[in-house]
C-alpha cells in the first residue's frame, strides 16, 4: 500500500503539471475559433439586416432605426448595435454601445486582429461592416458581440482538460501499480521462502518441482552467504566465550531474554525418594543435568520428566509441580505420572528393546512389538499435554532429550506450531538399510521432523539421518544448508558434540592423586605399584565390555610378564534390569571375568576386578585418579563421557586413554590411543603400549585431550543450541515483520 502511494502520487504531480502547461495553449486555440464564429456570425447578422436597414435609412426613420437595433439587439449575445454614416457624423446606435466607439475612430476596429474590446461584463467583439445608406458614400454598421460565453467555455475546457489528465494519471497508475504489485508480490514470496530456507525451488508446502528458476542463482548466493556469515558468528562467538555456567547464563540473558524455556526428558534432575520415614533427595549423576541446569536456573522454566521416585507424589503441587534445586529453588520439575503398563511399553519397551539396538550397530536385535509402539505413541502424547500445559507463551523453546521421546517434535509442533523446538539424540543415528527395519520407520521420522533444530554428536549421525529421510520420505533435502523440508516444516541438522562441565566440580577431584593411587590400591588388595586399569559404564551390551576382557585376557597370553602385575577394574552399573537382553549380559560378563580370573589368579591379585554396582561421581572420580590406563571399548556410542571424564580427572596429566573407534569422543580426542574393539591383538598390543608408555608421552597426549575439553565443554555444547535457536527466532521474526509491513 505504502508502496503504491510512494509511486502515484509523484506520478499524479507530473500529470497534474503536463495539465497546468497544456491548458493555456488548449485556451488559446478554442478561441481563436470562437472569435471566427463570431466574425462570420457578424456577417451574417449584417447581410440579414442590410436590406430593412438601407430601406429605413433611405426613409430617413432614425426612431424606427433606433427600434430596429434595439429588437436585434435582445439575442442576448448581440450586446450592441451602431450606425456611422460618416466619420463626423454621431453614431446611431442603441444605448448599450460602448463609449469607446467612436464614428471617428471605427478605422481601429477594421483589421484583422482588432475585434476585442475589454470591458466591465467581459470582453466584447466588434465588427465594423459598410452599408449603403441614403449619403453618396457608405456608412458603416457597428456590431458589438458578447463574449463572456468564450471565457465561461475556456474556464470549462480548462478544466475539462486538468480532469482528463488527472484520469489519464490514474488509469496509467492503476495499471502501473496493478502490475508492480503482481511482480513484488511474487519476489517478496521469493524472498520470504528463501529466507526461510526453502528456497524458491519449490511452493511452500509441495515437494513439487521449481516454481521460479530465476530466483535460483540469488537463492543459492544469498543461502551461502546467510551460512558463512552464521559459521563465520559462530566460529568468531565461540572462539571468544569462556563457556561456563555463568557465561552461559549470561547468553541466555542477552540472547533470550524472557523466553520461554523448557526441557523434557525421561529421567528428572532430582528424584525424590522415600527412605523410611524420611525423603531423600537424589541426583542422577548425568551430564545432561550438569549442561541444562544452568538453562534452567537462568530462564526459570520448566523441566518436564517422568516422575520415578517413590516419594515424588508426596512433594509436588496440585499441577504435579516441585521447585528445585531443592535448597535454593530456582526452577519448576513438572512430573509426568507413568503407569506400569506404559513405562513397560514406553521405555522398556519401544525406547530400549526397539529404538536402542536399531541404533547401536552392536549386533542385538531390536525387537518391535506393536502394544509397545502404541505405548510409545500415547507417552509421547502424554508429554506434548504436558509441554502445552507448562508453556507461558505460543512460542516457547522446547528442549526435548533423546530416543524417548522421537514423536514429541510433532506433537508440539502441531498444537504450538510458532515453538523452536530443539532435539538432541544422545545415541547414534544408523545407515538408512539397518533403520529401515524398523516397521513404524516413517512415523519416527516425521515426529522428529517436527523439530526446528535436530542434534546429533558427529557429522556421520547428521549425514545418516538426512540420507534415511532422503530414501523414506517425500522430504526435499538440502545437502549444503543440512537441512530437511517436511510439510512446509523446515528441520536444521545439526552436529553438537555433548561434553563435561568443565572444570570438574572441585569436590570430586579434592583428593590427591597419589592419595588415590594408594587408598585404592589398600582397598583391593592390591601391591603399590601394581598396575591398574579402569573401565565405568552402564551394565550395557554395547559398551564392549565382553570385547574389553577378551582384550585383556590376550594381553596375558601375548605378554605374559603382565600376569599378576596389572588388573583391571571394571565398574558396572546394573541398567534396565527387567530386560531380557540385559540380564543375559550382566550373567555373561560375571562368566567371563570369573573365567579369565581362574585362568590367572594362581599368580598373583585376579586380572579383572569386576564391581557391579553404581557409584557417587566422587568415587568415579578416584578410580579414574587412581588408575594407570582406562580402556573404552564401546561397539558403538553416540559420544561417551567416561572418555573425557577420565581426561579431566587427569589434573596430573597422566594416564592413557584406549577409546574405541566406535564412539563419537574418538573423532574428537585422536591423542587417545584408537582401537577396534573387535580386534582383540590390536587392544592387547594398545594396553601393553599403555602399560609402558612413558611419563612424557602420557604428558603429551593428556595435556592436548585435556585442552580440547576445557575449551568444548558441556556448556558450548548448550550454549551453541540455543544460540542457533536465537538466531533462528530472529530470522522468523524478522520475516513475520517483513510480512505484516508489506501487507
Ligand atoms: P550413556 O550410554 O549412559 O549415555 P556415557 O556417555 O558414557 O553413556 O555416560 C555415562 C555416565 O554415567 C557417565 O557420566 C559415567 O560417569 C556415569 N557412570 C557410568 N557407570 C557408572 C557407575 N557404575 N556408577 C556411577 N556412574 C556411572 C548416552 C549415550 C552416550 C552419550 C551420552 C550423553 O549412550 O553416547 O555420550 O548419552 O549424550
Amino acid at each position: 500500500m505504502r508502496l503504491s502511494l510512494r509511486f502515484v502520487l509523484p506520478l499524479m504531480l507530473v500529470l497534474a503539471a503536463i495539465a497546468y502547461a497544456v491548458a493555456p495553449m488548449v485556451d488559446r486555440l478554442t478561441l481563436t475559433w470562437f472569435v471566427r464564429d463570431l466574425d462570420s456570425r457578424a456577417s451574417l447578422v449584417a447581410n440579414t439586416v442590410q436590406e430593412p436597414l438601407q430601406e429605413l435609412l433611405t426613409a430617413g426613420r432614425r426612431v424606427k432605426i433606433l427600434e430596429f437595433f434595439n429588437r436585434i439587439t435582445r439575442d442576448e449575445r448581440l450586446f450592441a448595435v451602431g450606425y456611422c454614416a460618416a466619420p463626423t457624423a454621431k453614431a446611431l446606435a442603441t444605448r448599450s454601445l460602448p463609449p469607446e466607439i467612436q464614428c471617428a475612430e471605427l478605422a481601429r476596429w477594421e483589421g484583422p486582429n482588432n475585434h476585442l474590446l475589454p470591458s466591465n461584463q467581459g470582453p466584447l467583439h466588434v465588427t465594423v461592416l459598410p452599408i449603403a445608406g441614403e449619403a453618396a458614400s457608405p456608412g458603416r454598421l457597428v456590431l458589438v458581440q458578447d463574449m463572456s460565453f468564450i471565457t465561461r467555455r475556456s474556464e470549462e475546457t480548462k478544466r475539462y482538460v486538468f480532469y482528463l489528465f488527472m484520469g489519464l494519471a490514474a488509469v496509467v497508475s492503476l495499471i502501473t501499480v496493478v502490475v508492480a504489485q503482481l511482480s513484488w508480490r511474487g519476489w517478496v514470496a521469493g524472498m520470504r521462502s528463501l529466507l526461510r530456507g526453502e528456497g524458491l525451488l519449490r511452493r511452500p508446502g509441495s515437494s513439487a518441482a521449481p516454481t521460479l528458476p530465476g530466483f535460483k542463482p540469488i537463492a543459492r548466493d544469498l543461502q551461502r552467504l546467510i551460512r558463512d556469515l552464521e559459521s563465520d558468528a559462530h566460529a568468531r562467538d565461540e572462539a571468544q566465550i569462556a563457556w561456563s555456567p555463568e557465561s552461559l547464563r549470561a547468553i541466555l540473558r542477552s540472547e533470550l531474554r524472557g523466553e520461554d524455556v523448557l526441557v523434557v526428558s525421561n529421567r528428572e534432575p532430582y528424584i525424590h525418594q522415600r527412605r523410611g520415614d524420611r525423603i531423600e533427595v537424589q541426583r542422577p549423576a548425568s551430564g545432561v543435568v550438569t549442561a541444562l541446569e544452568p538453562i534452567m536456573r537462568a530462564c526459570s522454566g520448566t523441566w518436564i520428566a517422568h516422575g520415578s521416585g517413590s516419594a515424588d507424589r508426596e512433594v509436588v503441587d496440585r499441577h504435579d509441580r516441585v521447585a528445585v534445586p531443592p535448597e535454593n529453588p530456582a526452577y519448576n520439575i513438572r512430573r509426568v505420572w507413568l503407569t506400569p503398563e506404559e513405562e513397560a511399553g514406553y521405555y522398556f519397551g519401544f525406547a530400549n528393546e526397539g529404538l536402542w539396538p536399531l541404533c547401536h550397530i552392536a549386533h542385538v536385535r531390536p525387537t518391535f512389538r506393536s502394544g509397545d509402539w502404541a505405548y510409545y505413541v500415547a507417552v509421547n502424547r502424554k508429554f506434548a499435554r504436558a509441554v502445552v500445559d507448562e508453556s507461558k507463551t505460543k512460542d516457547p523453546i522446547v528442549l526435548v532429550q533423546d530416543y524417548h521421546f522421537a514423536l514429541l517434535p510433532n506433537m508440539i509442533h502441531e498444537e504450538l506450531p510458532n515453538a523452536t523446538v530443539i532435539t538432541f539424540w544422545h545415541i547414534p543415528w544408523p545407515n538408512p538399510e539397518s533403520f529401515a527395519i524398523c516397521p513404524w520407520r516413517d512415523e519416527v521420522l516425521e515426529g522428529m521432523l517436527g523439530s526446528s533444530i535436530l542434534g546429533f554428536h558427529t557429522q556421520s549421525h547428521c549425514n545418516n539421518f538426512v540420507d534415511t529421510v532422503d530414501r523414506f520420505l517425500e522430504a526435499r533435502v538440502d545437502r549444503a544448508a543440512f537441512t530437511v523440508s517436511l510439510g512446509g516444516k523446515l528441520t536444521a541438522v545439526r552436529r553438537y558434540p555433548i561434553s563435561i562441565a568443565w572444570p570438574p566440580n572441585p569436590e570430586i577431584v579434592q583428593t590427591s592423586v597419589a592419595d588415590c593411587r594408594s587408598s585404592m590400591r589398600q582397598l583391593n588388595d592390591l601391591p603399590p605399584d601394581h598396575k591398574v586399569g579402569v573401565g565405568v559404564d552402564r551394565l550395557d551390551y554395547t559398551k564392549g565390555i565382553l570385547e574389553r576382557f577378551s582384550a585383556i585376557e590376550r594381553l596375558l597370553e601375548l605378554k605374559p610378564e603382565w600376569v599378576g602385575r596389572f588388573s583391571f577394574i571394571q565398574v558396572a552399573a546394573p541398567t534396565r534390569t527387567g530386560i531380557e537382553e540385559y540380564e543375559h549380559h550382566e550373567a555373561q560378563v560375571r562368566a567371563m571375568a570369573t573365567r579369565i580370573n581362574a585362568r590367572y589368579t594362581r599368580r598373583g591379585p585376579p586380572p579383572i576386578l569386576l564391581k557391579i554396582e553404581h557409584h557417587d561421581p566422587r568415587e568415579v572420580y578416584e578410580y579414574f585418579r587412581a588408575a594407570d590406563l582406562c580402556f573404552v571399548s564401546s561397539l558403538h556410542d553416540g559420544m561417551n563421557l567416561v572418555a573425557k571424564e577420565f581426561v579431566a580427572a587427569r589434573d596430573d596429566e597422566r594416564g592413557v586413554l584406549i577409546l574405541s573407534q566406535f564412539t563419537g569422543a574418538a573423532r574428537e580426542l585422536p591423542e587417545a590411543l584408537i582401537v577396534n574393539p573387535y580386534d582383540a591383538d590390536q587392544c592387547a598390543a594398545a594396553l601393553h603400549l599403555a602399560l609402558t608408555m612413558p611419563a612424557e608421552q602420557q604428558r603429551d597426549r593428556m595435556r592436548l585431550m585435556r585442552g580440547l575439553v576445557a575449551e568444548y565443554n558441556v556448556f558450548r555444547w548448550a550454549g551453541r543450541m540455543l544460540l542457533d535457536a536465537a538466531a533462528m527466532r530472529r530470522r522468523s521474526r524478522l520475516i513475520e515483520k517483513t510480512a505484516r509491513t508489506d501487507t
